[in-house]
């Protein structure tokens, strides 16, 4: 079993990683911290109780940061809402927050666990991990790895260079992507990848019951402003992702690389500029040993779907 901390701003696809993270046996989740993202924070804090109270889902659940590090505040109501997971029913939180900081919760549960076997799967802005890191600078080396949904090789989806999670606090990726740990960046390339196909809904659909209820209005809300805004078919599941490579490494292929994130362009600040090591180049006077990162490249959709659909099934047997 891979022990998992969450760091998300829920958010309809983020809403999908608790789930997946919740309904699969390989993984145990420790813990979900919540930042401000796709909505504020109160917003995004909520419906992730949310999420949990749906599914029966009782882990400790704690807000972090309200805002990002240098940058104001920016959310993606266009895109996920007023609520920031408009669509489904929203039921009343059915426990309380954790009483700490997101950012301690962090750090006590990557110091409560032997090193080397937590891993912290982070799918909004680095916010709360890039403070984690300077709060307790030990959990670098402590955690497993981080595999984050953020970034792009290729274009953005907030400027043409730049991907949401990234753009809305560059200074803490930046943070996060040059620390000594191992990151694995599943990026708008990848994720576009991972879409909710009408085969997807109908296996969903077949389920049926509350969570399936529940994954179907988040799908049908995400896609009807994936079609408006980016005239997209059907919405990609894109934080999903990051939990199925914790559940199942073949689930997409990878590429080494050395990432930094662009903090001064005119036009391209939050974009991940992404060097692979295939190339030995090493254009950011990278040596061999910062190719740390692995960079998302191609996804085993019917693998992903498998995944997807086996936790919400498990979910729902067990609601
Ligand atoms: C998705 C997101 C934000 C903006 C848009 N346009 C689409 C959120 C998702 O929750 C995901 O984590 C990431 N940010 C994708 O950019
Ligand atoms: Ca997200």
């Amino acid at each position: 079993m891979e022990k998992i901390i969450l760091d998300c701003d829920p958010g309809h696809d983020d809403a999908i990683a608790i789930l997946l993270a919740a309904g699969d046996p390989r993984v145990e989740l420790l813990a979900i911290t919540t930042v401000a993202g796709n909505q504020t924070l109160p917003k995004v804090t909520r419906n992730a109780l949310s999420v949990c109270a749906i599914a029966g889902i009782r882990v400790p659940v704690a807000a972090g940061v309200d805002r990002p590090l240098v940058e104001p505040q920016r959310v993606a109501e266009d895109i996920h809402g007023d609520s920031g997971l408009d669509g489904p029913a929203l039921p009343p939180p059915a426990f309380e927050l954790d009483g700490r900081h997101g950012v301690q919760v962090i750090v006590d549960t990557v110091m409560a666990h032997e090193p080397g076997t937590v891993t912290l799967v982070a799918t909004g802005p680095l916010t709360n991990v890039a403070l984690a890191m300077r709060l307790r600078p030990a959990i670098v080396e402590r955690v497993k790895r981080v595999v984050v949904m953020g970034g792009a090789h290729t274009r953005g989806n907030t400027t043409p260079a730049a991907e949401f999670n990234i753009a809305v606090d560059p200074e803490a990726a930046e943070a996060v992507f040059r620390g000594a740990w191992e990151v694995t960046m599943v990026g708008l390339d990848l994720t576009h990848q991972a879409l909710a196909t009408d085969e997807l809904h109908e296996r969903v659909r077949a389920i049926g019951g509350e969570v399936s209820g529940f994954v179907l209005d988040v799908w049908e809300f995400f896609g009807e402003t994936y079609r408006t805004v980016f005239g997209f078919r059907h919405p990609p599941i894109h934080d999903a992702c990051c939990v199925a490579a914790v559940i199942d490494s073949a689930v997409f292929t990878t590429a080494k690389a050395d990432v930094r994130v662009e903090l001064r362009g005119e036009w391209t600040r939050g974009m991940t500029v992404v060097d692979f090591a295939d190339v030995p180049a090493m254009r950011h006077g990278s040596s061999p040993g910062d190719f740390r990162t692995e960079v998302a490249l191609e996804l085993d959709w019917p693998r992903f779907a498998d995944l997807v659909v086996g936790a919400i099934g498990r979910l729902s047997a067990s609601a």
